[in-house]
């Protein structure tokens, strides 16, 4: 194999997104079939994780991927980001009992200081940066305050998964297959204030809400199901989402390196440029496009009608009150 390899780097490697992401990425999921990768596996100074990591690393080694050259396995940030590309920052601590999101928020935030340093001073400068690890899109911007000399569109954090969720709640729905559902936008915050706005989307290229003309459940149970599919999931499993969390940001990378098709978009949580009255430097979820040469935007001339927008403005009123909670961290 001639092509050079793409180096990424994956925080919380030993973790269940982590045993999920890994053998896609290796496979050739995020990348396309042709194009070889070394693994940067991240997890923190402690001998369990790093003992677990040493096993993820045994089984990606059993499964032989003819695509993976390397793999690196540390503790050590400057070791795990040297000269990535990409670097998905999965690893947070998760929400303990009793424990409110802004004290999830302080107890993370730190750790997207440090990772955020130690990728502009190790990473490739043209390095992206995606974040799961909750909260993403607070962590998100964290991580890019803190990088310093990137610029921040470098900076994304996951809403794939919400997408996800939501073009298979419609198509189910409609009793059409999930791929009819295109235009799917979340809006705001990967959280249960986040909106998916399915007045914008479309079902077989006719608008959704021409194919569902059950508004009550489009404004209810829609909603609701897809802003509380993780708290349903880890109820049904124990445990949270990992299998279509992984799926979420193999998409999500692969869409960003991958033009978009025509009159369709995705959802991505990046820094606002100000659009649809979303304040500036906030990262929040919008609709977006890639173009064949590979520069991502936001999708712009969407029409918002009172109600959506009032569903972003709360998601954006939560995002706004989350970086308060953070501001000491940017810098
Ligand atoms: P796990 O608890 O299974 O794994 C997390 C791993 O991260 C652990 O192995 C831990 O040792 C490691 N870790 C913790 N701090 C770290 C640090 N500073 N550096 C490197 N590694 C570190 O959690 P998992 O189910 O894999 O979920 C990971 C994160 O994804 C959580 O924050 C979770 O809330 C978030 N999620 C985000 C989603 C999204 O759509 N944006 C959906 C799924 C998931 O809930």
């Amino acid at each position: 194999m001639t092509t050079t390899p793409i180096r990424v780097a994956v925080t919380g490697a030993a973790g269940q997104i982590g045993y999920a992401l890994l053998p896609r990425i290796a496979a050739g999921g995020m990348f396309g079939p042709d194009q070889p990768v070394i693994l940067h596996m991240i997890e923190i100074p402690a001998e369990k994780p790093m003992e677990a990591l040493r096993g993820v690393a045994m089984e990606l080694e059993d499964c032989a991927f003819p695509l993976l050259q390397d793999m690196v396995c540390t503790s050590d940030l400057d070791e795990g980001f040297a000269d990535v590309d990409w670097a998905l920052l999965v690893g947070a601590k998760p929400r303990g009992p009793g424990m409110e999101r802004n004290d999830l928020i302080k107890e993370n935030g730190p750790i997207f200081t440090g990772q955020g340093k130690a990728i502009a001073k190790n990473a490739k400068g043209s390095c992206r940066t995606v974040v799961v690890g909750n909260p993403c899109n607070t962590n998100a911007l964290i991580a890019a305050a803190n990088a310093e000399g990137m610029p921040n569109t470098q900076f994304t954090a996951m809403t794939r998964l919400d997408e996800n969720r939501a073009k298979a709640q419609l198509a189910a729905k409609a009793g059409v297959h999930h791929t009819q559902v295109t235009n799917m936008t979340i809006w705001g915050n990967h959280s249960a204030t986040q909106y998916p706005d399915f007045e914008n989307a479309k079902i077989g290229g006719k608008r959704a809400t021409d194919v569902v003309t059950d508004r009550g459940w489009l404004e209810g149970e829609f909603i609701k199901t897809v802003q509380q599919r993780g708290a349903a999931i880890i109820k049904a499993r124990g445990l949270s989402s990992a299998l279509s969390a992984a799926n979420g940001l193999v998409d999500h990378v692969h869409d960003l390196v991958t033009p978009t098709p025509p009159g369709d978009w995705r959802s991505v949580a990046l820094c606002s440029d100000g659009s649809y009255g979303v304040p500036e430097g906030l990262i929040s979820s919008f609709p977006v496009s890639v173009d064949a040469k590979g520069e991502c935007k936001i999708v712009t001339g969407i029409s918002l009608t009172d109600f959506g927008q009032e569903k972003i403005a709360a998601s954006v009123a939560e995002l706004e009150h989350e970086r308060s909670v953070i501001a000491d961290l940017l810098g």
